[in-house]
């Protein structure tokens, strides 16, 4: 969870900043070529002046970033940033999974700062609902799975955030136990549905529980109906057709901005998997997740960190568990902030990157949070991987085998100079450029943008 800062209404420099993204007509994506984290809410805040609509397609309250107007803090995990800008749609795709408490948190939350959200906020009907057994399936699946088996083997568990992600895009896939969010239109039908799934759920937690040598409460149908009531009847009025929304606002001429959330190697089917989460949070999401086909979306910002974290199980090869690591992460301040989860660190993955450049179709990227790298006298960079003492610049497919890659480093030199007040691409120091330019010669995608702190007016522009 990031912290960036932004001012509500749209001025003739942020145009200046959108203008040198030389961005091609049509809509654009932001999504995350790492693990995460990245910084994609302060590139969406920026970026946002520049369209008319934002659209979230994929995951859940797994993700979040805090942005800042004036001395105001607005925590967000769900609802998009372009909530602060009051001429903006923001739109959750059917990709999304909503839970109804937290957004209706944030509802209240950014109301009571006197944010306008009413017709300017809309819910697709097809999103489906995050309920309290999917986190509590979460929780006992995870314990599940990290038992020993019978061969006494143990495993590194997937490390979710537990806010109930997986569980409900499982439902989704098996059907007949998913509550999507047009069920909370008609509380009688939803009385049936939940009297059918809810035994179903309770059998399935009681055997996890019961495996996991856990604790389990069951569910009982008139709490769940009581918890959601009043949820329901504050969601329902912004619910709609989504992808009809998007269509007519393309229709228009409207330019939409697709925030993803989490990052392309999280991707369910092409990220780290297992250690991934359940969503398409590539850029390959935004069609299924919105229902907007692929040709409109000409523009994929790629988020790139200056350097590697990870939060969560899974291997990450450039990872480092010395001073250096420990110095990244305290300058970069890199603990997760939807679960305070101290983040692993480590040089930057250009064999990684690449991967996820490609799939997720990067036409520029950002490179955020490059002023943390300042005063370490040399700068890393992978650029292949040693599996079973071949080198390789493929990505590997299969966990076991990404498990087995050892980085092999070119080292680059550092800069000592405080970068954060830099607000020109020359004004920064050579050694900065240099790695910059290393990193974009290896991927061939054009850096568009570099972030030197959290504020809006930290960002320099080519
Ligand atoms: P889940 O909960 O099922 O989606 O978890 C599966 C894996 O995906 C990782 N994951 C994340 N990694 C980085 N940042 C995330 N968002 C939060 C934030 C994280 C936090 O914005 O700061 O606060 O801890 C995020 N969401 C999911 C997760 O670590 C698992 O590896
Ligand atoms: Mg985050």
């Amino acid at each position: 969870m990031a912290t960036t800062t932004s001012s509500a209404a749209p001025s003739a420099e942020v145009q200046d900043m959108i203008d040198r993204l030389n961005l091609k007509p049509g809509h654009a994506a932001v999504v995350g070529l790492q693990w995460g984290d990245e910084g994609k809410g302060k590139v969406v805040d920026l970026l946002t002046a520049g369209f008319d609509v934002v659209a979230r397609y994929n995951g859940g309250a797994n993700a979040g970033h805090t942005v800042c107007v004036g001395d105001k803090k607005y925590a967000l995990h769900l609802i998009p940033s372009g909530i602060l800008y009051p001429d903006k749609l923001n739109v959750l795709g059917n990709g999304v999974v909503i839970d109804p408490e937290q957004v209706v948190k944030e509802i209240t939350g950014l109301r009571a700062q006197e944010l306008k959200l009413d017709d300017n906020f809309v819910i697709s009907d097809r999103a489906h609902v995050v309920m309290p057994y999917h986190k509590a399936q979460d929780a006992l699946q995870e314990a599940a799975y990290v038992m020993p088996n019978a061969l006494d083997q143990t495993i590194e568990g997937i490390g979710t955030t537990g806010r109930g992600i997986g569980p409900c895009y499982a439902d989704k896939a098996l059907r007949s136990t998913a509550v999507r969010m047009s069920d909370l239109k008609d509380f009688d039908e939803l009385k049936h549905k939940l009297h059918r799934i809810v035994p179903i759920k309770n059998a399935t937690l009681a055997a996890l529980a019961q495996y996991a040598n856990e604790a389990f409460t069951p569910i009982n149908v008139d709490e769940l109906l009581a918890w959601l009531k009043p949820l329901a009847e504050q969601l329902v009025p912004h619910l709609t057709d989504g992808a009809g929304v998007l269509h007519d606002r393309i229709q228009k001429g409207d330019r939409i901005l697709f925030e993803g959330a989490n990052a392309t190697l999280l991707d369910i089917d092409h990220g780290t998997y297992p250690y991934v989460t359940s969503s398409n949070c590539s850029s390959l999401g935004v069609h299924t997740g919105t229902g907007v086909a692929g040709h409109h979306v000409t523009n994929v910002i790629g988020i790139v960190k200056a350097y590697q974290t990870r939060v969560g199980g899974g291997p990450m090869p450039t990872q480092l568990d010395d001073e250096t690591g420990e110095r990244i992460r305290q300058v970069g301040r890199e603990f997760g902030t939807t679960t305070g989860r101290p983040r692993r660190t480590g040089w930057l993955d250009l064999v990684a990157l690449k991967y996820t450049a490609t799939v997720s179709g990067a036409t520029g990227m950002a490179i955020m949070l490059l002023d943390v790298l300042a005063g370490l006298p040399k700068l890393k960079v992978c650029t292949a991987y040693e599996i079973d003492g071949q080198r390789t610049t493929n990505f590997p497919a299969d966990i076991g085998v990404f498990s087995k890659a050892k980085p092999v480093y070119e080292t680059l030199p550092g800069f000592p100079e405080d970068v954060t007040e830099c607000t020109d691409y020359d004004q920064l120091p050579e050694a900065a450029r240099g790695y910059l330019k290393f990193v974009e010669d290896f991927l061939g995608v054009p850096i568009v943008m570099v972030s030197v702190g959290p504020k809006r007016s930290q960002s320099i522009f080519r």
